[in-house]
């Protein structure tokens, strides 16, 4: 099973698989312990929304400038579709274009945490893909064996 999804998934979801797992080692020792697994878990689990969207926020700025810009969230769609496996109607380009109109506020072409936050919570189709972001099923089985594998 865990090779079939494996072989599935693209480079841009394996570089997101590399940057949750980045993430998820809070220590950066390279490897993820019984408590960060365990801290994840329970964020995943339990987390408020909020807290899981400033949490998101920080995964999908990929280069930490602050911002979530154009290219980082369109990594992101297609890192998640490939994962989630299931079909759209639009492409991800067509989606993160329609959610940077919508959500970038001052229109500068990136998202701050504010209006990422505040575009979450207003647009449930965004969210639903911020959800389906950390689908445990996948997300724990590809962290765990990339944790034994290291
Ligand atoms: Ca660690
Ligand atoms: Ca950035
Ligand atoms: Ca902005």
């Amino acid at each position: 099973m865990i090779s079939i999804i494996s072989s599935r998934l693209s480079g841009d979801a394996n570089s997101y698989i590399e940057q949750m797992f980045r993430t998820f080692d809070m220590n950066k020792d390279g490897y993820i312990d019984f408590m960060e697994y365990v801290a994840a878990l329970s964020l995943v689990l339990r987390g408020k929304i909020e807290q899981k969207l400033r949490w998101y926020f920080k995964l999908y700025d990929v280069d930490g400038n602050g911002c979530i810009d154009r290219h980082e969230l369109l990594n992101i769609i297609k890192a998640v579709r490939a994962i989630n496996g299931c079909d759209h109607d639009t492409s991800p380009e067509e989606f993160t274009n329609r959610v940077f109109d919508t959500i970038d506020i001052n229109g500068d072409g990136e998202l701050s945490l504010e209006e990422f936050v505040e575009g979450a919570r207003k647009d449930e189709e965004f969210m639903d893909v911020m959800m389906k972001s950390l689908d445990l099923t996948h997300i724990m089985t590809m962290i765990n064996n990339r944790r034994h594998s290291v």
